[in-house]
Order: structure tokens, then sequence, then C-alpha cells
């Protein structure tokens, strides 16, 4: 049976290009920073984000924990959304690891902070309170549908927390998806900030890493801390090799994808008892709910879609996510509306 997986890109395989760029990699051990393919992906990352340097990592988790490292103290206070990835999905790693005390606002629907609530956050100097030190924005905003938060709003947090001598990490894990829906460069979408992390494993189909970019004594800092949490890679090239290709071919593609989700929402809106809170996506992600006029549960619908051979997420009481990417064609799409329809017809 054909798998239409949408639960998420990061289920995406690398494409046949990617495997024979890794088989035939030239690499080294990177720990001495002697792996050319290593250095190469983190010189073009610099260069596409705008930044001094890059470090290729594991994964995204890592990259929003080095960067939360780098820039607290124990004791500090990031701000950052309550349905942010790094407040949400992280383990409480900031926490656990770094002894770094979340203070949580509200992330409006259009997964931006409130410039009042960011401005009503930020601590007295007094010595009962921590100090505020860090602001984490994220791009695109996965909880709040795979929103784009606009270039002239990260300015103004940028300039908001620098003001304060606060600085600014980017959460970037799908920037270059919010550079493809705004016709901003990822480089523009990152410039107010002091980091950003972004991720080659998702949208852009490499099998595993991300990429943390900064100035050149923050990413020298960054690698310590890397190795510190034992994510200093020898012959990483085999994998950077693939997320070369992610940068110079998959980012050009991914309209492709936020075409697709708009279909996927589109045919799923005409089924009676699907209903969409987050309004259209604006990138790959698509959030649909089901209304009171359906008696089963998210979970009863995916086990039945399963059963067909698409995936999705539940995510909520009564919502799913379905996140188009590089391996689902128009077919996946017009298959998963149909079943959708077929199943809904049935509850
Ligand atoms: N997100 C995953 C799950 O963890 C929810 C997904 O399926 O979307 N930042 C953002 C905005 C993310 O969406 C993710 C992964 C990460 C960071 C973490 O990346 P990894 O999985 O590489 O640690």
């Amino acid at each position: 049976m054909k798998i239409i997986d949408l639960r998420s890109d990061t289920v995406t395989l690398p494409t046949e290009e990617m495997r024979a760029a890794m088989a035939s990699a030239k690499v080294g051990d990177d720990v001495y920073g002697e792996d050319p393919s290593v250095n190469q992906l983190q010189e073009l990352s610099a260069d596409m984000l705008g930044k001094e340097a890059g470090l290729f990592i594991p994964s995204g988790t890592m990259g929003n924990l080095i960067a939360t490292l780098v820039h607290c103290q124990r004791g500090d206070e990031v701000i950052m959304g309550d349905l942010g990835h790094t407040f949400l999905f992280e383990a409480g790693g900031i926490s656990a690891l770094g002894g770094v005390f979340p203070h949580t606002l509200k992330n409006q629907p259009d997964g931006t902070l409130n410039l009042a609530d960011l401005q009503g956050a930020i601590r007295p100097d007094d010595i009962h309170h921590p100090h505020s030190r860090l602001v984490i924005l994220e791009n695109t905003h996965n909880r709040c549908g795979g929103v784009v938060l606009s270039r002239d709003y990260t300015e103004k947090v940028g300039q908001f927390a620098h003001d304060k001598s606060l600085v600014l990490h980017i959460d970037g894990a799908r920037i270059f998806n919010a550079a493809a829906a705004s016709g901003n460069t990822a480089k523009d979408l990152a410039a107010p900030a002091d980091s950003i992390t972004f991720c080659l494993s998702k949208a852009l189909c490499a099998p595993v890493g991300s990429v943390l970019c900064g100035s050149r004594d923050f990413i020298g800092k960054a690698r310590r801390l890397r190795k510190m949490l034992g994510g200093g890679m020898r012959q990483a090239g085999v994998l950077a090799a693939a997320g070369i290709i992610s940068l110079q071919k998959m980012t050009e593609r991914l309209a492709e994808d936020h075409k697709r989700a708009a279909s996927l929402a589109d045919g799923l809106s005409l089924i009676p008892g699907i209903s969409f809170e987050m309004g259209k996506p604006q990138t790959n992600m698509v959030f649909p709910y089901l209304t009171s006029l359906v008696s089963l549960s998210p979970f009863e619908i995916a086990t039945k879609l399963a059963d067909k051979g698409i995936k999705v997420g539940v995510v909520g009481a009564r919502s799913f996510r379905l996140v188009t990417h590089y391996w689902i064609s128009d077919e996946d799409v017009a298959a998963t509306i149909h079943a959708f329809r077929e199943i809904l017809a049935l509850a």
C-alpha cells in the first residue's frame, strides 16, 4: 500500500541526488574543523542567513538550546511564546541543562508576541528578579498554523530587545518556508536577530541536521557548547553534503508545498464537519478541526485514515495537523481529501 505521510515535513527522505552526494562527499574530522563538506555547508548557511558564521548541529532542538546557553547565564530569564516549540516541545532542556527561566507570553494567532506584552515582561533591576536576557521568536510559527512573521514585525522586536540590552534568537526551523511565502529573503528575515537556527531535515529533505548562525564570537562559544552536549561530530560531511543540496536546490521549490497545502485546505473545507480555526494556510501546514457535526474523535479518524495508508497528526481534542512536503504530490492531496470525505460521510 502506498503511504501518504502528512504527519510532518520531518518525515522527508533524502532525494537520489542527496544520496549520491553523500556517497561521494569529501570528509574529515569536524571536531578538528577539518571536514570540507561541513565547512562548505556552514559558510553557505552563514552567507544565506546574512551572519558571520554557522555551526552544523544534529537538530533544531540542540540549536535552540545552544543559542540559549550562549546568550544566558544560569538564572536569567528567556521571554518566549506559550505556543513556541522551545516552550512546548524541547523537553524543558533550557531549564534542565541551562538553569534558565522561561517567561511565556501569549502567542497571538499570527504567531507574534504583543509588543506591549514584551514591554511588560522586562524585569526591573531589583534583587528579587531574574535578569531578562533573551527573546525567542519562531518563524514560521508551527503551532500557530505555520504562519509567517513579517520582516517589519521581527525588526520591531529586534529593536525593542536591543534597546533593553536583550538579545533576539529566532527559531527559524522553517525560515526558508517563511521566505518563500513572504517574498523576503531568509537573510532579510534573520537580519534583526543575534542568532538563528534553521533545519535542513524538515522541508529541505536532508536526512539529519540544522545550522545555527550568528556572529563569529557567538559561534565560537556555540562550538564549545556543542562539544559539551555531546554534539561534536566527526566525519559529518556525509550529512553536510545533503544539507548543501537542501540549501542550493530545495529552498527554491517550497512554494510548491505551500500551493499543495492551500489545495488540501480548500478541498477539506468543502467537507461537512471540517472547519479551520487558523484560516487559510500560509505555508506548508494545514490544521483542520472537527465541528460538533462529527461524533468520531480525531484519533478514531486518524486510525481510519492510517488503514487507507494516510498518516496525519492529531494535535488537539478536535484537531489535526497535515504537513505538505517534497514527497507529497497533487494526487496525494486529492487522495487525502477523498479519504476524509469518505470517512466523515460514514461518521
Ligand atoms: N518540530 C517537529 C515536532 O517536534 C513538533 C514537527 O514535526 O514539526 N523548532 C520548530 C519550529 C520545530 O517545528 C521543530 C520540530 C524544532 C524546532 C525541533 O527540530 P528537531 O526535531 O530537529 O529537534
